[in-house]
């Protein structure tokens, strides 16, 4: 009896494996491709965005796995890795990616297979483009004939205790709003997707009056600045430079400090020299689609320090 039901397991373990050797060699079919994030050709591509390539079945890495690349169009490789998860590839890259440029996935044929060891047949390749750079693409700062970036480690653009100029990019016939501020906290406050309406210096009527031109900035928690270009006779603006596309660059001078005081309504003009802070908080809206809200691309947020 004992000697039959060692049969009977031998027997049931030959079935079982052979099924399963079976299972596995049936399949012949090399992994496919099914989706990708983001799609091939796509724009606008957010530049910490990891690439994920999922395929049709589990995937583990074949023998070209470490080939895989990841370049800009005059192929200049990214640092990156790549691993996997499941059904997916997913590639990682060590830095943000550059601004408005194309990008090329390259995997090598067999660099995945799937279980039963099909490799991928043919090269796969994924191109997209990166989204332009929204944070610098409404306004900067120009002190002494140069531009002045903002510092990568504190993220303040230095001055000189001096004159500077603030330089838009707008459409010719737009309007741009500039509120400054003297604290963060009001600073903070605006944000992408938000009503002007909800915004203190940035509700409609809070436009600070001038007969003409700004030749000073007024820092005011409770209005802005309203900024246009439109001819050299009706403007508040020096024109720079003008594209095909009628975008244009127009340049405010700034000669001295404001400061507003709600309890006497009333101005303190300061030479850059006498001016008592050392921070500027900055926001510049240009409502494009006049629709009252902030959108992607139409504010720029920068606070001026001086050194
Ligand atoms: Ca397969
Ligand atoms: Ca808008």
């Amino acid at each position: 009896m004992k000697k039959f039901f060692s049969y009977l397991c031998i027997i049931s373990i030959v079935i079982l494996s052979f099924q399963s050797a079976y299972a596995v060699k049936k399949d012949n079919a090399a992994p496919i491709v099914i989706q990708t994030e983001p799609g091939n050709g796509a724009a606008n591509v957010q530049t910490n965005k990891n690439i994920v390539i999922k395929f049709n079945e589990k995937i583990v890495k074949g023998n070209t796995f470490l080939r895989i690349k990841l370049a800009d169009s005059p192929k200049k490789p990214v640092n990156i890795t790549a691993s996997i998860e499941k059904n997916s590839l997913v590639i990682k890259h060590i830095n943000d990616l550059d601004f408005e440029t194309e990008y090329v996935l390259t995997i090598p044929a067999n660099a995945v297979k799937d279980a039963s060891g099909n490799g991928l047949k043919k090269a796969f390749v994924l191109k997209f483009t990166t989204q332009s750079d929204t944070s610098e693409g409404i306004v900067r700062v120009f002190q002494d004939g140069k531009e002045v970036k903002a510092d990568s480690s504190d993220n303040l653009v230095h001055l000189e205790r001096d004159t500077f100029s603030l330089r838009f990019k707008m459409p010719i016939e737009s309007t741009v709003q500039v509120a400054a501020l003297d604290n963060q906290f009001d600073y903070d406050f605006a944000e992408k997707g938000m009503h002007l309406e909800d915004i203190l210096y940035f509700t409609p009527g809070t436009g600070i009056a001038t007969d003409g031109s700004y030749p000073s900035m007024y820092l005011n928690n409770e209005g802005h600045h309203y900024m246009f270009y439109s001819d050299d006779n009706d403007s508040r603006l020096t024109l720079i430079s003008e594209d095909e596309d009628s975008i244009i660059d127009a340049d405010w001078q700034i000669n001295s400090l404001l400061i507003y005081d709600s309890e006497s309504y009333e101005y303190s003009e300061y030479s850059f020299w006498d001016f008592p802070l050392d921070n500027i908080y900055i926001i510049v809206i240009n409502d494009i689609d006049s629709d009252n809200i902030i959108d992607e691309g139409e504010y720029s947020k920068l606070v001026v320090t001086f050194n």
